[in-house]
Order: C-alpha cells, then structure tokens, then sequence
C-alpha cells in the first residue's frame, strides 16, 4: 500500500528538505512512491539486516548526528534528487532506466568511512566515516557518485581498472557534481570538489578545477595513467569536464593546460572558452549511453565525445570544437 505524503528532513549538510514520504498505518516510512519507490533503512552500526525508517509526524531528523533519522534524510533527499536529475535532465527513468528505485543502507557498520553502489543489491551503502577525516557520507555529491556507478554499470559498463577505470571515476565525480548543482541547495552550493562536506580533516576528496591538489590525482593524461588507482586516473577526464564547461578565463579556479605528458603549465597560449555545464553534461551522458564501451579509454573518450557532441550540436559546432579543445588540454590527442 503506498499513498505520497509530504515531509520534512532536517538534514546533516543540506538544511531542511522537502522529502516525500509513504503515508501507512500509524504514521509515515522513508519510502517514496513517486520515484520508484526509493527507500532507506537503518543499519544499526551492523552489516546485515536493518529496518526501514518510520516516524510519527513526518519530520524526520534534528540536523544533527544525535538523531540517527538525520544521516537518513540525506540519503534520501540525494536519491530524490539524483533520480530528477536523471529524469528530468537526461530522460533516464532510474538507476537501470527501468523505473525501479534503488534503496539506502545508512549507519551501515563501525566507523566505516566510505559508501559504495552495489550492482547485485540494488542498493546503496553509507558509512558513519571514521569521525577523524571523514563524517557521515551522505552528502548530495557523494550520492551522485555513488549512483552514478549504477548508470555507468548499466550503460557504457567501464571496466573498473585501468584507463577505463579512471572514465569509470570521473563519470562518477561529473555527475555526482551535476546533481549537486541541480540540487541548487544554499547549505550545499554546486562546485567541482567531491566530499567538501564530508570532509574533516582535509578540504576535498577530489577537486576537478586541480585533480592533483588533491596530492595524488593526475591533471593530465600520460602513457603510465592507467597504473593509477581509478580514483586518481580519473584526474585527466574530471579537469576535460570543468575546462569543457568552464573554459580557462573561470573566476572558479586555476585551469592548467598540459604538454609534454604530465606536466603541468600555467595556461596563457592555450586559452578555452567553456560551453557551460548543462552542454558539457549532455555531451558526456550521450558519450556514456550510447558511444562508449567496457574497453573504452581516453583516445577512445575523446572519439565518443566528439561523436556524441557532433550528434548533439553538429560536427564543426562550437560545442564539438570545445570538446576537442578541451581534451587536447589535458593530454588527450
Ligand atoms: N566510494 C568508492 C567509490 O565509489 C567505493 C569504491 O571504491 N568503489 O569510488
Ligand atoms: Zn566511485
Ligand atoms: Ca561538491
């Protein structure tokens, strides 16, 4: 029995949210009928079971990590919205473009610092983090992420090592990032840093404006890229998308172009003027439904989103030269 109710979270790091809820006997569950009937559950600091949230007037959390609803309502609110960004931007119903929605696992184990999308689940977990470098994990960008993996799963399939492995990641970190500003949330400004907010002791897990401030991510693409684990070879395909959308001339950050391998030089010959976000993101998701396979990696990324902007805007249009400009900038020929 499902009947739509609006709620009201009071979240970790989003404020307090709108929530669609499901109305049963007795009061409400963290479940929402009008997107594919998305559901989170309470793990209990365990790694099996859990049970899904229930409340009594439809106002869930205190903001704070005090009441275990709070990380919940994050978690919920993210699915909601990454599943309207999909929806309403890109046409996607779903994870699997099926209609189904996928679940939440909050609170999941002790001190677990990271979150993670589960093909054979369905599901998303989130860990409390470590309360030393990481907070809960339940930020809208992190959600994004963590979803996007089950997009890329069920469209190009980037096998998860390699260069692959790396496009695989910056799929991941570009529409985590996307969703984070359509969320348009004042307590969560869209930016092109992952894990600003569920970050302690350092200010990001990743940055796309300067992949290697991160201390270990690559800004360009070289020929030893794909022996970096995933999350640091994705650098090179994570900067394409800010210059593509951004250019160079950004107030947002320091924009490096690339020459000779890894190197990074201060731009001034190479000036990029960007295309804007919601271009540069319907050029990447046509890239990654329809041009890209399991095997596909950088020579092949540039191909796929050439082709796919030449389909989108026309071949010889300033957004398919954007493109190519773009690659070319962090390596890619
Ligand atoms: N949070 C990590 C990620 O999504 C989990 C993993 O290593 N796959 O990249
Ligand atoms: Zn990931
Ligand atoms: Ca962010």
């Amino acid at each position: 029995h499902t009947a739509a109710a609006n709620g009201t979270g009071k979240s970790l790091y989003s404020g307090n949210v709108v929530l669609t809820t499901n109305s049963v006997t007795g009061g409400y569950e963290l479940r929402d009928p009008s997107r594919g009937s998305t559901y989170t559950i309470n793990m209990k600091n365990k790694s099996q079971g859990g049970t899904i949230f229930t409340d009594t007037d439809n106002i869930w959390g205190n903001n704070l990590t005090s009441d275990t609803a709070s990380a919940a309502v994050d978690a919920q609110y993210g699915t909601a919205l990454t599943w309207d960004y999909y929806k309403i931007v890109h046409g996607r119903n779903g994870i699997a473009n099926d209609g189904k929605g996928a679940y939440n696992r909050v609170h999941y184990n002790r001190s677990y610092a990271n979150a993670y999308w589960s093909d054979s689940c369905f599901c998303m977990t989130y860990g409390d983090g470590d309360g030393r470098s990481l907070r809960a994990l339940v930020s809208i960008d992190v959600a994004g992420h963590e979803m996007t993996h089950g997009v890329t799963s069920r469209s190009a399939n980037l096998t998860y090592s390699g260069e692959s492995g790396g496009l695989n990641e910056a799929t991941s970190d570009i529409f985590g990032t996307m969703v984070e500003f359509y969320a348009n949330n004042a307590n969560d400004a869209g930016d092109y840093l992952i894990g600003e907010k569920v970050m302690i002791s350092k200010a990001f897990l990743r940055n796309m404006m300067k992949p290697s401030a991160d201390g270990a991510s690559a800004d360009c693409w070289y020929s030893g890229l794909g022996s970096l684990d995933v999350h640091y070879s994705s650098g090179p395909a994570n900067h394409w998308f800010y210059l593509l959308a951004e250019g160079t001339n950004s107030s947002l950050g320091a924009s490096p172009t690339c020459v000779a391998g890894n190197t990074r030089v201060a731009t001034g010959s190479g000036s990029l003027s960007g295309i804007g976000r919601d271009a540069a993101a319907k050029i990447w998701y046509r890239a990654l439904t329809v041009k890209m396979t399991s095997s596909t990696n950088y020579a092949g990324a540039r191909a796929a989103a050439i082709s796919a902007a030449n389909d989108l805007y026309g071949a010889g249009s300033t957004q398919s030269n954007a493109v190519a400009a773009a690659w070319s900038a962090v390596g890619v020929n």
